[in-house]
């Protein structure tokens, strides 16, 4: 038997050496370069931070003998997607004044800037600090954003989801004071402007934090609108008489894949047991412990924690934990996800205040002659000054408006070229799509530059096949990543090679099914005659009330490409 130690993965050494995600990040920020050293760059993403590059002009410089043109995306951490109106207008402020102009609201309910030189890293990380945001623990290899439904309610369920949402941010995040020093602390004065840092423990995390990535939601059976079963760990409130009396605790899902290495898969979450409100937290906790101690550490692609559920099996994986948590829990109630509400439009709060709901296409603000969506969200900030909340779908819940203002409300969104809710497409509405080109690093194709030309293009069929007004999910990303949760949607677009996408079908707006490859390696401009296609054989074959992709599943691949190789299109 070998007694040689496992060989860790290059980003294990990093992380232990980095003296707490210091590295040697203050150092290089004050060299006077623009870009970051290998070893940093990984640190960095802790402090919420990516070092990318604009692929747009690779290779012009490249042809003019030049280097990258390098950029940082700063990503933040905004529990349950809420906002105020004032730091949304920082925010804006922001991305104008040390960003590319625009705005990403992400697929986990926060906002992305891209395009910060290295040179303006710190003073874009204090600002964020200064408006009571932070970037702490927005990505890297600890628990990162937690999603919550962002309803607005006046009942205590959707407000002790929000209250659990700050506990188990609170409980759950990295202690180091590295963070505090680099971005807080005035390098010349040794002045901070706020209060942090401290002694460098990291009771929870240890010294070399997790394994990978780790991600979590808050979900109601009736609306599962944060996709609970793609989320390392899920909690899905159990409500009797309008009351939380604990949750289903779901663990395991993730949607990352390389699709040329078999080990590698999306999985759904697995439900694993039921516990109390004020178990949330220790269990949480437990969880993550076993993932620390357990997951691997070798080999990145096979580090998330589904892996682990699937390898040991969820009672195994169930045991571990109750160790960890120190009793046992009880098993799951029947309850299950029934529902999905992206919140869009009026909605009544239940306290005499509306919420509105706007789609944002791709969670991408903007001003241009077409539309000046920066222009209308600092308008409505101004004008109402009441709290904003992110959706899980790159959208955004305007809270607390007065029966009397909703006019005003819209007319700010006419006034200003935004599509309201109501005028969006029922197909525009429900999909979404990654970042991709120019900035992310992974991208193979386009994705969120892609997907609107798309919905232009499928807008006049589908409502030609009389599907205008059917609710069905499409989700588009530039890589087999998953970062818009492809692989349970209706329909998903996976990029995988050069302009081309693995068209998925089968999974569903209810986040509880996987779906399988349809056909691969389709080209950007035969995706409209292949989607088309399925609806229309959807159209002619669906039974009473179901959905696409309920159909697409229970027909099967096979049987579906029979059906759409002889269905007529529009
Ligand atoms: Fe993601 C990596 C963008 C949600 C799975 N993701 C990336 C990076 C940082 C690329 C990189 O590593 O260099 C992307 C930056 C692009 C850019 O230019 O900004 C990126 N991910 C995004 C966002 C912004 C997509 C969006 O358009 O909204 C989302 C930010 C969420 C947030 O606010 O925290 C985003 N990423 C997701 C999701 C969806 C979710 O979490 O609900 C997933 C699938 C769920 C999951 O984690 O399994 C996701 N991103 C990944 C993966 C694959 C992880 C895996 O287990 O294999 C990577 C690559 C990696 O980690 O190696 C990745
Ligand atoms: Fe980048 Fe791929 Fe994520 Fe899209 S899915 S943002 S291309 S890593």
């Amino acid at each position: 038997m070998s007694t040689e130690a496992p060989k860790l993965s290059p980003v294990e050494k990093i992380k232990e050496e980095s003296h707490f995600l210091k590295g040697t990040i203050d150092t290089e920020m004050a060299a006077d370069t623009d870009h970051f050293g290998s070893a940093d760059i990984q640190l960095l993403k802790f402090h919420g931070t990516y070092q990318q590059d604009d692929r747009d002009k690779r290779a012009e410089l490249k042809k003019a003998g030049g280097d990258k043109a390098y950029a940082m995306m700063v990503r933040c951490r905004i529990p349950g997607g809420r906002i105020t109106s004032d730091q949304m207008l920082a925010q804006l402020d922001l991305c104008d004044e040390l960003g590319d102009s625009t705005m990403k609201i992400t697929t986990r309910q926060t906002i992305q800037l891209h395009g910060v030189l290295k040179k303006d890293l710190r003073a874009t990380i204090n600002r964020i600090n200064e408006i009571e945001l932070s970037t702490l623990a927005a990505c890297g290899d600890v628990n990162r954003n937690i999603m919550c439904c962002p309803a607005k309610r006046a009942d205590s369920v959707h407000q002790e989801m929000l209250k659990l949402t700050d506990e188990l941010t609170h409980a759950l995040a990295p202690q180091t004071p590295a963070y505090h020093e680099l971005w807080i602390t005035d390098p010349d004065t040794g002045e901070s402007s706020l209060e942090g840092g401290g002694p460098v423990v990291e009771p929870l995390y240890g010294p070399t934090y997790l394994p990978r990535k780790f991600k979590m939601g808050i979900a109601l059976p009736d609306d599962n609108c944060i996709d609970i079963y793609t989320q390392d760990l899920g909690f899905l409130a159990i409500v009797r008489d309008g009351t939380i009396i604990g949750y289903n605790v779901l663990v395991g899902g993730g949607m990352g894949t390389t699709p040329a290495l078999k080990k590698t898969y999306p999985a759904l979450a697995k439900r694993m047991a039921f516990c109390t409100p004020d178990q949330a937290v220790e269990v949480s906790k437990a969880i993550i412990k076993v993932q620390r101690d357990n997951g691997n550490r070798e080999d990145r692609k096979i580090a998330r924690m589904k892996y682990l559920v699937d390898s040991w099996g969820i009672e195994k994986f169930r045991r571990a934990v109750e160790e960890y948590f120190g009793q046992p829990l009880e098993d799951c109630k029947e309850d299950d996800v029934t529902g999905f509400d992206d919140h869009m439009g009026w909605q009544e709060q239940g306290d005499g205040l509306w919420s509105y709901g706007l789609n944002i296409e791709n969670g991408r603000l903007y001003d241009n002659e077409h539309r000046q969506l920066k222009a209308m969200m600092r308008e409505v900030c101004r004008t109402f000054g009441t709290e904003m909340r992110m959706t899980g779908h790159q959208s955004i819940i305007f809270t607390d408006i007065q029966s009397e203002e909703k006019d005003k409300l819209i007319d700010i969104l006419n006034k200003h070229n935004v599509r309201t809710s109501e005028d969006t497409s029922t197909v525009r509405r429900w999909s979404m799509a990654c970042v991709a080109l120019p900035t992310c690093g992974l991208a193979i194709t386009e994705s969120e530059r892609r997907l609107p030309s798309l919905m232009d293009d499928l807008e006049q069929p589908l409502a030609k096949l009389g599907l205008d007004k059917e609710r069905f999910t499409i989700r588009m990303t530039g890589c087999p990543n998953g970062c818009a949760r492809p692989y349970n949607a209706d329909l998903a677009l996976v990029g995988k090679a050069r302009d081309k996408y693995t068209l998925y079908a089968g999974g569903g707006w209810l986040g509880n099914r996987l779906a399988y490859i349809y056909k691969d390696l389709v080209h950007s401009d035969d995706l409209v005659h292949e989607i088309i296609g399925i609806a229309a054989a959807f159209k002619a074959n669906r039974n009473d009330g179901e959905s696409l992709g309920d159909f697409c599943d229970r027909i099967g691949k096979d049987d579906l490409i029979v059906l759409v190789d002889a269905i007529e299109r529009p």
